[in-house]
């Protein structure tokens, strides 16, 4: 396997940010590849402490006019207060997702130096090895967790028989619960997160060949074994009524199965998600080193192949200056990998560690952050060729607007369902916390349900539209029709709200948080109310609440520019008291909205130029979600340049050893936002037409990038050479019209279904008839059979309209080569 998709090490993990996650979604562990002491730490996503409650402050709804009244009447100081006493919840905050515990493996007649030592994770098969060698004796371990069997793999191999001795335990300190060995060869552990939350329990399970296996107090003792399998499963009660059945359920089942056959489902699983996109940047990392050719056979790795240099030590030269296209290009299909590991169909959504979390007091709760980091990890999903992968999140709002309905009613008297700021395992929407400059927020539900109309957009699946998507989207816009008031000049804001986690300056010198119209919400609920309205166009439904949400949507305030030339944070031009804040709520319209474009709004993209320019000068994009978002910012403005210098930013300053995110603290968001924001460089699709290489900087002249997915459902194959684009294929899947800007003109030719009437989806690809069509892309227009071009010099830009059917690739060339 190509050693572009690896991450590898030359010592073990000395701590946790230096070992590799593994995981299939619902079930992860972190791999620290000791030799003497192997230690897997593990996650399963829906163990959380405390159980489901009620928490909605009952004064709430009492107190919303009186709150509403004196923000109206200037004095947010007071409202703060009000609302503190009346709209948080009780209990205040919900509880955290914690670790599953450690599966702790002692190894005997290993001690002194080994040889030799690497430690791999393979991010094409998802599977994690380390190799070494001890007194002539050739050792490997690999990993894996298995979405297929639901188990997690750990098979360990000697090159001379009968020299694996190790003893195996489960570790949960402090909070130790059940341990039971069974069966000579399995160990259970179990237990409760709380007097009322989840069961869990835990099965760990050894098969030797050769030697002997044989359980002893609390541990599993391997005795000259030629080779070990060992298999974990977990499972707790929020799915299944009997955790420890479940998981030895899982056990039984994988253990009819050889490791071989274990591996090979597993990988070919992996693989088949992983490799719908490929990404090569030119440029050879300068840090190249040959590895030692003994030892890479030993690995089975190509033997003499040239490998880069270790993931720290690339880490380590990129930070001293040096380019490494190679290393950006593996940390973005990094946050591939963390995606399909951390969110898989049936699984619960990413949290802010993913699902790797060693904490029991994790920061932030490792909860649901609903106003940027949610949504941040789901940023790549679409574009990335991974959006089954985003089916946990519509999973998760649908409860959320069940629990938000409720919500919803009681603290606003509105319909439709509201979300706030936080959430939990439990799909909790009342206030969370008293970090007043975050938690009265109620557009994380309205925020959310754009992820699922993005879904849509993307796939065209007009049956998830359908029973999904619009029903929460329409429920997320009921509520605000409710909730939103008359401003005294006809607008329509929102109140009580705030712009998540800034703070302003009142001309007093004092500081303010709650806010009448912050600019964010007014931007999300355009998006939402577009997303609306075109979805009622889409199913020919609800023609009343259409007009009503496009009425509102004509209220709602529009992007404003302030004082120092930026883009508007609240309704007021205030000062504030840390312009380099790290949210960036007010230019949500420029990403992941579209309200703001270069072209469209000229004016207002300078001013959200300025307004990154500003937060920049002072600080900003310190923490490593920020510095993600500013990517996705300049790549919205085509500023390749800039786009890249915050891509060097985000490694530089705000990435781990193990390339995860660093808030700091550990954060995962970083490692999604920063994928996009390399997607969004090179593909966009907001508006209504495919960029070709919207930003590409000038450190990535040559490169190609197979399998991005673009809105109207279409998946883009591209190559460039000295910075120019060489070739595109787009591959259409519903037939839409598909528009294309580029810096090139470019020429078109369709691979052309044979028959007109045939359903092109159930064609194979012998009967497809290579017939050629040239859009020649000159200024005049141009039709022929089905396709019809049209180029446009706009701005230094090209556009080709092309009409091809559902199933029909388009072959894009540029055009100056040939006819120019
Ligand atoms: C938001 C951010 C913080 C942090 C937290 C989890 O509140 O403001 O920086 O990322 O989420």
């Amino acid at each position: 396997m190509e050693f572009e998709h690896k991450l590898w090490y030359a010592q073990p993990a000395g701590r946790w940010a230096e070992a590799l996650p593994v995981g299939n979604g619902r079930f992860g562990g972190m791999v620290f590849g000791g030799v003497q002491e192997e230690r897997l730490q593990l996650n399963e996503d829906s163990l959380w402490y405390g159980g489901k409650k009620s928490r909605e402050s009952q004064d709430a709804l009492s107190s919303l006019a009186a709150i509403r009244e004196l923000l109206a009447e200037g004095k947010p100081a007071e409202a703060e207060r009000l609302a503190m006493l009346t709209m948080t919840s009780s209990p205040q905050h919900f509880n955290t997702y914690q670790p599953l515990g450690d599966v702790m493996i002692r190894c005997h007649g290993l001690s002194g130096e080994a040889q030799g030592y690497m430690r791999e994770l393979d991010l094409s098969t998802g599977v994690h090895a380390t190799v070494f060698q001890h007194h002539d004796i050739g050792y490997r371990r690999e990993c894996f967790v298995s979405a297929v069997d639901q188990v997690m793999v750990l098979r360990m191999t000697a090159s001379h028989p009968a020299s694996i001795c190790a003893d195996l335990t489960w570790s949960r300190r402090p909070f130790e619960e059940k341990l039971e060995a069974i069966h000579g060869d399995t160990l259970i552990m179990s237990g409760q997160c709380g007097a009322d939350g989840v069961h869990y329990a835990a099965v760990l399970h050894a098969i030797v060949d050769g030697g002997q296996v044989r359980t002893a107090g609390s541990f599993v003792s391997i005795d000259k074994a030629d080779a070990v399998t060992i298999m974990v499963a977990a499972a707790t009660s929020f799915r299944c009524a009997d955790p420890r059945e479940a998981c030895l359920y899982a056990i039984k089942k994988a253990a009819a199965s050889s490791y071989e056959a274990l591996l090979h489902s597993h990988a070919e699983e992996h693989y088949e998600r992983y490799q719908q996109v490929s990404l090569k940047l030119s440029g050879l990392n300068p840090g190249q080193a040959k590895r030692d050719s003994s030892l890479a056979a030993e690995a089975d790795l190509r033997v003499n192949a040239a490998v880069p240099a270790p993931t720290d030590e690339r880490l380590r030269r990129l930070r001293e200056g040096k380019e490494d296209p190679g290393l950006l290009a593996l940390f973005f299909q990094y946050g591939r990998y963390l995606l399909m590991a951390s969110s898989r169909p049936g699984s619960l959504p990413a949290n802010l560690q993913g699902i790797w979390n060693e904490s029991f007091t994790p920061p932030w709760q490792s909860d649901y952050h609903l106003n940027i980091n949610l949504q941040m990890n789901y940023w790549p999903a679409e574009v990335c060729g991974l959006a089954d992968c985003h089916e946990p999140l519509f999973d998760y709002l649908e409860r959320l607007v069940e629990n938000g309905r409720k919500t919803a009613a009681s603290m606003y008297g509105a319909r439709g369902f509201v979300a706030h700021h936080a959430s939990d395992l439990w799909a909790d929407t009342a206030v969370q916390g008293v970090y007043a400059s975050a938690v009265f927020w109620p557009t994380g539900g309205a925020w959310l349900a754009l992820h699922a109309w993005e879904h849509y957009r993307f796939g065209l699946d007009k049956a998830f539209l359908h029973e999904r998507a619009y029903p929460i989207m329409k429920e997320a816009a009921q509520f605000f029709l409710d909730f939103l008031v008359e401003d005294g000049e006809g607008r329509l804001v929102t109140t009580p709200s705030l712009s998540p986690e800034n703070k302003y300056r009142l001309p007093n010198g004092n500081s303010g948080v709650l806010a009448i119209g912050p600019s964010m919400d007014s931007q999300i609920l355009y998006e939402l109310f577009t997303g609306c309205m075109e979805a009622c166009d889409v199913l020919q439904v609800d023609k009343a609440f259409k007009e009503q949400v496009e009425e509102a949507r004509e209220r709602l305030p529009k992007p404003k520019i302030g004082r120092y030339g930026q883009i508007m944070e609240w309704a007021v031009d205030y000062e504030e008291p840390e312009p380099g804040h790290r949210h960036i709520s007010h230019l949500f319209a420029l990403h992941p909205g579209s309200q703001i474009t270069k072209r469209r709004t000229p004016e207002l993209a300078d001013a959200a130029r300025k307004t990154l320019e500003r937060r920049l000068s002072h600080g900003g994009g310190h923490t490593g979600w920020s510095r993600a978002w500013i990517i996705n910012f300049w790549a919205r403005l085509e500023e390749g340049e800039l786009a890249y210098e915050n891509i060097l930013a985000l490694l530089k300053k705000a990435v781990h050893p193990n390339l995860f995110g660093d808030h700091p603290p550990f954060q995962i968001d970083a490692n999604f936002g920063g994928t996009a924001g390399i997607a969004e460089m090179l593909l966009q699709s907001h508006e209504g037409m495919l960029h070709l290489l919207p930003a590409l900087p000038k450190a990535w002249p040559s490169g190609e990038v197979k399998g991005l997915r673009a809105r109207g459902g279409f998946t883009v194959d591209m190559a460039w050479e000295e910075g120019q684009l060489t070739s595109a294929l787009i591959r259409s899947d519903a037939g839409h019209p598909c528009v294309v800007r580029s810096a090139v003109p470019l020429e078109c030719v369709i691979e052309r279904a044979q028959q007109e009437n045939e359903n092109v989806a159930s064609t194979s690809q012998e009967e497809v008839l290579r017939l050629v069509e040239h859009a020649s892309a000159s200024a005049d227009d141009q039709s022929g059979e089905g396709v019809e071009a049209k180029s446009k010099d706009s701005a230094a830009h090209f556009l080709l309209n092309i009409v091809a059917k559902a199933g029909e690739c388009m072959l894009l060339r540029p055009l100056s080569r040939v006819h120019r």
